[in-house]
């Protein structure tokens, strides 16, 4: 592709290998007992709600993309039991936070629903499949969501908005059907239309495949960020991949993992919009020719060897009151052509095919691997693919808005109408994209290009293990995207020989480490540094995190550029993971202080003085004594293991890693179970074990320790000796509509990463806003949460994170416990045996041997001890319900600072400079 005139872009520094430089961090711990008496948790921030700006609205928008034209909201006012009305006296009625914009009867959506079953998909009430009933009701909502984005893009072109957009390869968005009927506040009325018609609209849910294309934290945070985004009134696109396959579907045969694909989208998803008139194209590979000018300037053409298009599809994000719908664009890659037709004419029908194939892989898998690369080439190539499309939608935007009437492209402005957040390193490339295209085809001057560009982006590290933070080899970069190398190398000369120097002058090693190019046999682009390089913020996810970030990561980054560290703690929100996934507990939150807390979290501190309240507590326990029915029927279901509602429910659901550590939990069912076998009388609570995880495909050990987990629980589950105390139960396929019912059954949350290594968690979050106690280590969200709902109410254990940097630098030596603790050394050594491999002995020993041979990099052992004793309490703790109810119910109303809004207001206050917009 030829591009415009470039000035110098020329000089390559690279400097010699790195030295590695640690430093500890602060990051306070401290680790009580469970004790069981109250105490309430410093109150929660007060913060005002999501006002709107008001702006006047001047004429004349150049029709922002318009979707499906509507018809004006459904004429029939009848009495409307419009959305859920629920006892919400006077405050909720003050802060008006129930209004639909659609004030629809059942009856009036019940034929929008029949409409769309005969026009939209051609078939009667008396032929369709559940299938199409879903789809159907998905249009009629559509109907009233395509209504409002229209109304919002319209919005934001006219006031000119500044917006942000969030650059994520990873999107976990799960269901959206029963989502946003809630936000609509359409739930209620679409329920009774179905049931008119003898259909059951929670039955119909299920029907919706779960839109999968994340692998977990990260993806799910990015999740909520758009729906907070939304609610919260502020402009705002998600941009990512749509990926044909999401995450794989995990099957458990004969206890181990199988990965199936995930086709989300077989048969269409009735949630997306194809915007075939905002198509890009995308330069790859090729070479890079340097052109002498006559004013001695020097002008780089890229031409690459091939192009492929990016097909965006928007999928309306719907704010709760559906006042504002923005949407998240994600990317499908298609060939230029749709095949070669000289060479399908010659007869080669396959080869004919090769190039469209190429094209569309590169948006076909998500990559099943949230810590370490793989596919290299591949990856590299998705991610420059959507970053490049976004940038250049971003720019077809801003250029819309800005251009004089001679066609000159204003860009003073462009820093204060765009902020771009980078979430992780996957979309930093788009950094040297939006260098690139201001270079090399807007003819800007190097330094005019970088102060917009450094101002715009913004960067996000979601974790501290090295494996994580992409590198990619320059030749292989140089194959893909060789004006981006050379943009790259010039960005680090200027950064080597400028802010490094002039802090470090003359430390070699110190431009070694911070240099974007890591020298060695084989070089690399460390894609870390770049986005450091290329933000004015950097920001981790709890406050541990975003202190060890700063300390133990980039220190010497923070040395040049203290201002542009900081935390934003993550948050969930509370929309999906409590009003729609526990609406029965939010029923009962309402009665009690009226229905505006869905957006003001925080208000749910005043139950607090419920805690101990008799009626309230009986309530409450109720309500999760009748999720776990629920959830033990799902169990039978999915397992066929019966589980006991009185028992325990301890739940451990999150990505399997060793660092997040389901082997500890597996060592102390094994202990368990072996008090047990010795003492069949032994007191204790019912407690049911329940995991959900899905391992990378090519993490060994992970694989192996679900193996393990599903042996241990055959074995357990089936032992008539020890009467049913314990169960084990691994739930198949964990993804975002099954966590939505194991949540809200959840007693205990398990959180027991090695402290140091969970940048926040979220789960750990949804759980306790659920009314499960933590069982967890001072890592990550969860010392924020203890902060919140007191230490006293949860069970915390193990070591700090100072702690685990001491043992680990006297030199950790997993012997020590193997040989001193007898628990750990039986139980270590059952799975040497066949005892839970019958007639295969041997099959789990990878699990000890990750323990103790290979070194137990996450010292599992060293807190199994503290561990156990946690565990203890909680069995104590339990046996008072009294005690637990309270704990139970603290945790869930403390939950306020962990809502995804307050997340979002830091984001908007501190990094995004972004105000909200009213959408009328
Ligand atoms: C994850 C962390 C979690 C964190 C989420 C969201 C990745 C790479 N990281 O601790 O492991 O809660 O990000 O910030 O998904």
């Amino acid at each position: 592709m030829a591009t415009k005139k470039a000035p110098a872009a020329k000089t390559e520094k690279k400097t010699a290998s790195a030295a590695a430089e640690k430093k500890t961090a602060a990051a306070a711990e401290k680790k009580t007992a469970l004790a069981a008496e109250k105490k309430t948790a410093p109150a929660a921030e007060k913060k005002a709600a999501p006002a709107a700006e008001k702006k006047a609205a001047p004429a004349a928008e150049k029709a922002a993309p318009a979707a499906e034209k509507k018809a004006a909201p459904a004429a029939e006012k009848k009495a409307a039991p419009a959305a859920e009305k629920k006892a919400a006296p006077k405050k909720a009625a003050a802060k008006n936070v129930t209004n639909s914009f659609f004030d629809l009867t059942p009856e009036a959506f019940k034929n929008k629903i029949i409409e769309h079953l005969h026009s939209t998909l051609g078939t009667s009430e008396q032929k369709a499949s559940k299938q199409a009933w879903w789809v159907a009701t998905c249009a009629a909502v559509n109907s009233m969501v395509y209504e409002r984005l229209t109304q919002t893009q319209q919005t934001h072109f006219k006031h000119d908005t500044r917006a942000v957009h969030y650059l994520s390869a990873e999107f976990l968005m799960g269901r959206l059907t029963s989502n946003n009927l809630y936000n609509l506040h359409l739930y209620k009325v679409c329920e009774e239309a179905l049931s008119s018609l003898g259909i059951n609209l929670a039955d119909l849910c299920e029907y919706e495949p779960d839109m999968a294309l994340g692998n977990g934290g990260l993806g799910r945070l990015a999740a909520c960020f758009l729906d907070s985004l939304a609610t919260l009134n502020m402009p705002a696109i998600g941009y990512g991949i749509h990926y044909e396959n999401g995450l794989f579907r995990q099957e458990i045969r004969d206890g181990r993992q199988i990965e199936r694909p995930d086709s989300w989208r077989e048969y269409g998803n009735p949630w997306e919009i194809c915007r075939p008139e905002s198509v890009q194209e995308v330069p790859l590979g090729g070479h890079v020719e340097t052109v002498f000018q006559d004013d001695g300037t020097i002008k780089k053409i890229w031409h690459p060897s091939y192009m492929v298009k990016g097909v965006p599809w928007d999928i309306p994000v719907v704010g709760y009151n559906g006042e504002t719908v923005n949407i998240l664009r994600l990317w499908e890659s298609r060939s230029t052509e749709s095949f070669d037709w000289d060479v399908f004419n010659a007869g080669g029908y396959v080869d004919a095919q090769k190039e469209k194939s190429m094209a569309e892989t590169i948006s076909k898998v998500l990559y099943p691997n949230d810590s370490t690369e793989n596919g290299k080439m591949l990856r590299l190539t998705q991610q420059y693919f959507f970053c490049s499309c976004s940038i250049k939608d971003i720019l077809r935007r801003y250029k819309r808005a800005h251009t004089g009437k001679d066609g000159v492209v204003d860009f003073s402005e462009f820093a204060d109408k765009v902020a771009i957040q980078l979430n992780d390193t996957h979309p930093t490339i788009a950094i040297a994209e939006l260098m690139r295209i201001f270079l090399d085809e807007e003819g800007m001057e190097w330094d005019t290009a970088w102060n917009i560009c450094y101002k715009v982006f913004a960067y996000t590290n979601h974790t501290l293990l090295p494996e994580a933070l992409e590198k990619w080899a320059v030749y292989l970069f140089e194959k893909v995207l060789p004006r981006h190398l050379e943009i790259i190398y010039e960005i680090n000369s200027r950064f080597l020989n400028g802010e490094c120097e002039k802090f470090f002058p003359g430390d070699n090693n110190i431009k070694a480490k911070l240099s974007i190019i890591e020298e060695g046999d084989c070089k690399k682009v460390r894609m870390g540094n770049l986005a450091v390089i290329g933000s004015n913020k950097v920001n981790g996810v709890a406050k541990v995190h975003s202190d060890l970030v700063r300390t133990d990561l980039f220190p010497e980054y923070a040395v040049i550029w203290p201002e542009k560290f900081c935390n934003v703690t993550n948050g969930v929100t509370p929309r999906r993971w409590l009003c729609n996934c526990n609406p029965e507990l939010a029923e009962l939150f309402s009665s009690k202080i009226g229905d505006s807390w869905p957006v003001h979290l925080d208000e749910l501190k005043e139950l607090v003085k419920f805690a101990d309240d008799a009626d309230f507590q009986k309530k409450f326990m109720d309500i999760k004594h009748h999720n776990k029915v629920k959830l033990a029927k799902v169990i039978k279901a999915e397992t066929g293991i019966e589980v006991d509602p009185d028992a325990i429910f301890d739940i451990q659901i999150k990505r399997l890693h060793e660092y997040k550590r389901q082997q500890l939990n597996l060592l102390y069912i094994l202990a368990l179970y072996r008090r047990l076998l010795e003492n069949p009388d032994l007191d204790i609570c019912k407690h049911v074990f329940i995991f959900g995880a899905k391992a990378a495909p090519g993490y060994k050990t992970a694989k192996d320790i679900i193996f393990a987990i599903n042996k241990v629980g055959e074995r357990i589950n089936n032992d008539p000796r020890i009467n049913g105390k314990i169960k084990v139960v691994f739930m198949p396929n964990y993804r975002v509509s099954l966590a939505e019912k194991l949540i809200p059954a959840a007693d205990v949350s398990q959180q027991i990463s090695t402290a140091g290594y969970e940048a926040s968690g979220t789960g750990n979050m949804k759980l306790a806003m659920n009314g499960a106690v933590t069982l967890g280590t001072m890592d990550g969200a969860n010392i924020e949460i203890v902060e919140e709902a007191g230490i006293e109410n949860n069970a915390i254990f193990g070591l700090s994170v100072e702690e685990v940097k001491d043992l680990k630098a006297r030199g950790y030596n997993p012997w020590d416990y193997y040989n001193s603790n007898n628990e750990i050394r039986q139980a270590l050594d059952w799975l040497d045996s066949d005892y839970f491999t019958p007639g295969r002995p041997g099959e789990l020993a990878s699990i000890k041997h990750a323990l103790l041979g290979a070194g137990d990099q996450f010292l599992a052992l060293a807190d199994f001890a503290s561990y156990s004793d946690a565990q203890a309490r909680i069995d104590a703790l339990y046996k008072n319900k009294k005690k637990w109810a309270h704990a139970a119910i603290v945790n869930s109303v403390s939950m306020g600072k962990f809502n995804s809004d307050r997340s979002i207001r830091d984001y908007a206050e501190n990094i995004w400079n972004l105000k909200d917009c009213e959408v009328k």
